[in-house]
């Protein structure tokens, strides 16, 4: 899945940049930052947030297993060791660049399996007072907003304050702060700490009881959400059949991968949606996992003027209808699937 031909490149998104930079300056400006404070991101993909670091000179390595978006750091001059994280690298790490003070890594920590190995890597890796600080799309938000398309191959956990309590409590670390993120759709900052190094933020109490209360936890709750994105998928067909039967034209906004999800789960191919845009010179004239449909530049999209575009990037609406502001004023309207199918 992680290789040389990964598809994603972070920093497509201006949006996303601009959140990386408010991170990275976040780190740097709250401690008084001594230059030679080691940090290590975890899967640093095209140099999104490390880009900040080595701006500012600070001491940083990058681990990143796909070569090409690995590359596209190194050339801007990052630090990045091309490899994929665990147990063992860490002692490699530890043995070559010392321990570090930071950790951090986003959208990253719920690709990996084998989630208890790389808990105990980052733990060997983390000076005494050290600190990792991660986030990812949160079960929360997805229960709530019915985002069920944040389920797909990639993403192996979504997380909770109460599952990543539990995960780094087997490496005797703790939650010191939860700070939630609008990133993509809603997600979750959590940082932790070795027990006992720091003191424990109030948040950390708030969101776990908060958790309890809306049965982030309950079996329950999963059987209301599989009712929920059972009815959410129902009405998005219905709607998608009612356009087609006006011989409307609709098509992809974004071949995002949670696009992936929706497209088999709803099971709508390219009857339906004509071709999907993309701005990833990579995807184009490729096609759409399962059901084939076909990716197209946004050339493409602007010449074709669909009457409609289901916006499978969703999470970036803001940045997408600045930049299209002609299209939603002048030619078509945009669908939004979550958390059920609605025309803007
Ligand atoms: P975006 C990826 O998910 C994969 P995706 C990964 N598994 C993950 O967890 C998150 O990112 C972090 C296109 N696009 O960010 C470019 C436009 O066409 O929602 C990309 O193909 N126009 C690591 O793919 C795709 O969207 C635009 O203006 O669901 C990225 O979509 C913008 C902003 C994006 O992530
Ligand atoms: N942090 C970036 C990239 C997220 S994409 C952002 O938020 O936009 C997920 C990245 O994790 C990919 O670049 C992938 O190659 C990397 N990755 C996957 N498994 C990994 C592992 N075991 N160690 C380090 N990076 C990994």
């Amino acid at each position: 899945m992680f290789h040389e031909n990964y598809a994603f490149y972070s920093s497509t998104s201006v949006n996303m940049q601009k959140h990386f930079k408010l991170w990275a300056n976040k780190i740097i400006g709250d401690n008084n930052f001594d230059k030679n404070k080691f940090v290590i991101e975890l899967g640093s993909n095209d140099g999104i947030f490390i880009d900040n670091l080595r701006e500012q000179n600070i001491n940083h390595l990058g681990i990143e297993p796909s070569k090409n978006v690995a590359d596209v750091a190194i050339k801007k001059k990052n630090k990045v060791l091309i490899d994929f994280f665990s147990s063992h690298l860490a002692d490699k790490i530890v043995r070559e660049h010392g321990k570090c003070d930071y950790f951090i890594s986003a959208n990253v920590m719920c690709h990996i399996p084998n989630i208890i190995d790389i808990a105990n890597g980052i733990s060997k890796c983390l000076n005494d007072k050290g600190i990792l600080s991660f986030e990812d799309p949160y079960l929360g938000d997805v229960l709530k907003k019915i985002t069920y398309d944040q389920i797909y191959d990639e993403h192996v956990f979504l997380f909770s304050a109460h599952s990543v309590k539990n995960l780094f409590k087997k490496v005797d670390m703790e939650l010191i702060k939860l700070e939630p993120q609008s990133t993509h759709g809603g997600s979750m900052r959590y940082t932790l700490a070795k027990k006992g190094q720091h003191t424990v933020d109030e948040s950390v109490f708030y969101y776990l009881e908060r958790e309890k209360k809306e049965g982030v936890n309950d079996l329950d709750r999963m059987f209301q959400f599989k009712n929920d994105v059972e009815n959410s998928k129902l009405k998005l067909k219905k709607m998608l059949v009612e356009l087609k039967g006006k011989n409307k034209s609709i098509v992809g906004y974004a071949a995002t991968s949670k696009s992936t999800t929706i497209l088999n789960y709803c099971d709508i191919g390219p009857e339906s949606i004509e071709f999907i845009c993309d701005t990833t010179p990579d995807k184009i004239g490729k096609f759409s996992p399962g059901k084939h449909i076909p990716i197209k530049d946004m050339k493409y999209f602007h010449s074709k003027k669909p009457n409609y575009a289901l916006l499978f990037a969703w999470n970036h609406s803001e940045e997408i209808f600045k930049k299209e502001i002609d299209y939603s004023k002048n030619i078509g309207n945009w669908i939004m699937f979550a958390p059920e199918a609605k025309i803007l």
